[in-house]
């Protein structure tokens, strides 16, 4: 099983889309392994979006992700990073397939709703600035069996 972080980003909580947007990844089948409702300080943010350091959107982005409170959480599931990342959409609203949380819940390029880890390295990495290791917890949901197919062992 993988694990991978998200945000959802100031513009989704104050619009009221937490719930909304948390049980699509339950409906889906994704175990929650952790979440914190916080407000995101400016050297995390610096730190999370260090990569976009120097691009003409970083501080914008930066103020935007400082600005209100974020929930933040740890999933898991088998290739959970790509299957989240699927059900974010594309990065600008505007452009985001329909039947994707940025598709069906927002338009701005900027304010796009929420975050996901792009790969199992990014992942890592930002879960460890977000999460304590005894803050993300290992639990066994009860469909478990009924949402992988467990016939030969492994999850399927
Ligand atoms: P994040 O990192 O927030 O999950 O978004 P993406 O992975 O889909 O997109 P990204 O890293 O390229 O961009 C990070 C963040 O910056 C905002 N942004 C991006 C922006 O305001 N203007 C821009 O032109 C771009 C490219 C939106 C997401």
């Amino acid at each position: 099983m993988e694990r991978t972080l998200i945000i959802l980003k100031p513009d989704a909580v104050q619009r009221g889309l937490v719930g909304q947007i948390v049980s699509r990844f339950e409906q889906k089948g994704i175990q929650i392994a952790g979440a914190k409702f916080m407000k995101i300080s400016q050297q995390t943010a610096e730190t999370h979006y260090g990569p976009h350091k120097g691009k003409p959107f970083y501080e914008g982005l930066v103020k935007f992700m400082t600005s209100s409170p974020v929930l933040v959480l740890a999933l898991e599931g088998k290739d959970v990073i790509t299957i989240s990342r699927n059900m974010m959409g594309a990065t600008f609203g505007s452009k985001a397939a329909p039947g994707t949380i940025r598709g069906d819940f927002g338009v701005s390029n900027s304010f796009n709703l929420i975050h996901g880890s792009d790969s199992p390295e990014a992942a890592e990495k930002e879960l460890k600035l977000f999460f304590k290791p005894d803050e993300l917890l290992e639990w066994k949901p009860a469909v478990g069996v009924w949402v992988y197919d467990y016939a030969k062992g492994a999850p399927e």
